[in-house]
């Protein structure tokens, strides 16, 4: 079966979101024409997420799940979900209804009619925003975010969970998941030289637990030296020398 997107769903225990969330997506879809496989990819859940995906799938052909038992993490989640999605383009959105899913089809036209290699939801652009989250949550996430502009300057979110992608970025490239922030990790070594950002607003999420542990922060650090280091000891990209060529030149979209 073609499919013109595969929207991947990252799901550790969200009973409580993951049927709204597989059929909001496939009728956003389906009402912009867009043929989407939506590939959820599940760290062996152990409350009603894994059942739930599997009553949906006897009247949902283009839902697949792929339950992980090694290795657990967001970022792992993803990119394999992305080495198994079936279509070039791919989507990643958390489950938990802070990414607004009714931006899935901007998205897939900027990669599609536009040719973009890979499209960022940004809380830090001009019509961007976070709502509901504590001061300290606030002062992390946008700490975070400007350490990742010291070496991504033209991107203001590059640890935004909702971004979109043309498979062929990460194609032979030599990516090692970790954290929470796999679109840094694909800016860092991917091999993209179009890139936008377009603003979202993110909701803290109503249901359901955070899976959001301290750990991500040192999972980022090291994630920030391992990037630096693949390009200015390693060399094995040159992403960093290439976003600052561009940010000096005061180009936003790239
Ligand atoms: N497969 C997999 N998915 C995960 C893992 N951790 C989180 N997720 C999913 O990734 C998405 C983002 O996780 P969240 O817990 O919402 O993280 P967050 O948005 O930073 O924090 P909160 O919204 O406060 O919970 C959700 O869809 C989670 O179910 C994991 O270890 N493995
Ligand atoms: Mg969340």
């Amino acid at each position: 079966m073609h499919f013109d997107l595969t929207v991947i769903i990252p799901t550790f225990n969200e009973e409580e979101n993951i049927e709204r969330m597989i059929v909001t997506v496939d009728a956003i879809c389906k009402g912009h024409n867009i043929i989407e496989e939506i590939l959820v990819v599940d760290d062996n859940s152990s409350d009603g997420t894994i059942p739930s995906i599997k009553g949906l799938q006897s009247r949902l052909s283009n839902l697949i799940i792929i339950i992980r038992t090694k290795n657990p993490g967001l970022s792992q989640s993803l990119y394999e979900g992305m080495l198994n999605a079936q279509s070039e383009l791919i989507q990643c959105i958390d489950c938990d209804f802070s990414h607004p899913p009714e931006k899935i089809p901007l998205f897939y036209n900027l990669l599609k009619d536009e040719g973009f290699d890979m499209v960022i939801g940004s809380r830090y652009i001009a019509g961007g925003a976070v709502i509901h989250w504590p001061v300290i949550r606030r002062a992390l996430s946008f700490g975070a975010a400007l350490l990742g502009r010291l070496l991504i300057p033209p991107v203001k979110d590059s640890g935004s969970g909702f971004f979109a992608l043309n498979k062929k970025i990460i194609n032979g490239t030599n990516l090692t998941p970790r954290g929470f922030r796999m679109g840094f990790e694909i800016l860092g070594k991917g091999k993209w030289s179009k890139v936008k950002e377009i603003p979202i607003t993110f909701i803290d999420r109503e249901r359901g637990s955070s899976k959001m542990k301290m750990s991500i922060i040192t999972d980022y650090l090291k994630q920030w030296f391992h990037v630096l280091y693949f390009n200015v000891i390693k060399r094995e990209s040159h992403n960093i020398f290439k976003a600052w060529k561009i940010f000096l030149g005061a180009k936003s979209d790239f």
